[in-house]
């Protein structure tokens, strides 16, 4: 504008043209007196090319502007309750958008994958222990305190239902575990705190403090950790073997040392009992991956984008990933995601990315209308949804931001209401409507859109998607129209700076 108004509209010719005879700088600019048709010639030329140049000036800055707009990273927010899918959703984004660095990550997913596996096991190990030390109490006949011995007793657990007795086999096969967990506990250290889970149970040992918490969590520090070990010798007498090469060593050992152990703990049906009895739907439960243990546990196994998709690690505070566009309509340009803890004890950390982000996905799954959460087993998901959706659409700073609803995991919300799990048990207002996917997922966005409608402090537009993150054809075709509609504002944003 400035530059316009100084390089263009104060010229001479201006004032030539239409002259204002009293102003002093028009008097000063006006042709000298007795000037020859030669000199006028001269004069005129030389005005012209002024001209000229000026002109270039301005079409040079105009065009740096739109690269500078273009240029200009997009910027979005992923939000949500704690294991809504805002790191499964910015892992489609990365597979979509930026294939390169997926494909460049994909062998250190694998430590990921085995982890959680690993973690699948030890926790059937827990809950046996569990479910055997609460009646060996009652029981009298053992006092032992040792796990494995008081699995060999015979216990009942539920005043319905025949009693469980587990057996030689069961405590075998414990003794025969147990070494998993040194493994689970290598792992652990080698992705850092990503990798330790925080529930109701189990606590993790150290309480990470504020600071740390920022960027210090989930994949990427996870996976810069992990590449530090490739470099690291593992012992003085094996220096070309880095850390990470011995760990993943000790890892393919343990799984085809204990590949038939594993089949069996999880094919057994007391096992499967006790947990139904302790209603641990272990299945359902995110990094569930006993049911591919033989696919895994091999040394060609190669994470599949589907494995990776599922694959769980924690976020905790607020997490940026930078990607430049491989594809879509802004190729080229940089995109910066940020993924955030949803725990209760991280959402403070949210509020300083409000100012100044282009969009927010925020993420409700819609599937949990019949679960509590983890941090406070006394809320019920969907209604901390509603709240955190409310609290987000109310906030002045996120006045003009543009807000998308996924209303995810409409798969496990289909799997349960066919199960026979009924809404109107969980959600009183439901009254009497069809117990199916479609009436339910309809009635649970209408109330988002009520929500959105009444508590936003000027209109806005509701934009919602049915999702299931974990499913990538379909999910890819979700995010490109998400992409083309935060791209049409973050432009016209630009256009407005
Ligand atoms: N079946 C199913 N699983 C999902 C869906 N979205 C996320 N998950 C799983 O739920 C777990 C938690 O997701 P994650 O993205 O880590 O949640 P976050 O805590 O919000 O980052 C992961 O194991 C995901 O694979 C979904 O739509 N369907
Ligand atoms: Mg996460």
């Amino acid at each position: 504008m400035v530059a316009s108004l100084t390089s263009s509209r104060l010229t001479p010719m201006f004032f030539t043209r239409y002259g204002h005879d009293d102003d002093p700088l028009t008097r000063a600019l006006a042709p000298p007196p007795g000037e020859t048709p030669a000199q006028r010639a001269d004069r005129e030329a030389l005005e012209l090319a002024s001209q000229r140049r000026s002109d270039e000036i301005d079409d040079e800055l105009r065009r740096e502007k739109e690269t500078e707009r273009k240029k200009k990273p997009v910027k979005l927010l992923l939000l949500g309750q704690s294991e809504s899918g805002k790191t499964a959703t910015l892992k489609n984004f990365q597979l979509k958008f930026a294939g390169n660095e997926w494909r460049a990550e994909r062998d250190l997913w694998r430590f990921v994958i085995v982890f959680n596996l690993i973690r699948n096991v030890t926790d059937i190990l827990d809950e046996m222990a569990a479910y055997a030390a609460r009646p060996a109490l009652l029981d009298g006949s053992s006092s032992e305190s040792d796990d494995a011995s008081t699995l060999d007793s015979f216990f009942t657990t539920r005043r319905s239902g025949s009693p469980i007795r587990f057996k030689d086999r069961h405590r075998l096969l414990r003794t025969r575990l147990s070494p998993l967990r040194q493994i689970q506990k290598e792992l652990e250290g080698a992705l850092g705190n990503a990798a330790i889970e925080v529930n109701g149970d189990s606590q993790p040992s150290h309480k990470p403090n504020e600071f740390s918490i920022i960027a210090s969590h989930g994949w990427k520090s996870a996976f810069d950790k992990l590449k530090t070990l490739r470099t690291q010798p593992v012992t003085e007498s094996q220096p070309s073997m880095g850390r990470l090469k011995g760990l993943e060593e000790d890892i393919l050992e343990a799984l085809e040392d204990y590949l038939e152990d594993i089949v069996s703990l999880w094919n057994d049906p007391v096992v499967r009992e006790m947990l139904a009895r302790r209603r641990t739907h272990i299945e359902d439960t995110p990094g569930f991956f006993l049911d591919d243990v033989r696919r895994i546990a091999r040394r060609a196994y190669v994470p599949t984008d589907d494995d990776i998709l599922r694959s769980r690690l924690r976020t905790l505070g607020v997490q940026e990933h930078r990607f430049v566009f491989q594809e879509g309509l802004t190729k080229g340009r940089e995109w910066r995601l940020y993924d955030v803890g949803g725990a209760h004890s991280s959402r403070a950390a949210w509020y300083p990315y409000f100012d100044d982000v282009d969009a927010i996905i925020f993420l409700a799954p819609i599937s949990c209308f019949d679960e509590k959460l983890s941090e406070d087993r006394r809320v019920n998901r969907l209604e901390d949804s509603y709240y955190l959706w409310k609290t987000i659409c109310e906030c002045e700073l996120l006045k003009y931001t543009q807000i998308i609803l996924f209303l995810n995991k409409c798969d496990i919300l289909e799997a349960k209401l066919e199960r026979g799990v009924r809404v109107q048990d969980y959600v009183s207002s439901y009254g009497d409507r069809a117990n199916n996917v479609a009436t339910a997922s309809k009635y649970f966005q209408h109330h988002f859109k009520e929500l959105m409608k009444n508590n936003s402090p000027s209109p806005r537009t509701f934009y919602s998607h049915f999702t299931s993150v974990v499913q990538k054809d379909e999910t890819a075709k979700t995010l490109a129209v998400v992409e083309e509609s935060i791209l049409r504002d973050h432009l016209r944003r630009a256009d407005l700076m």
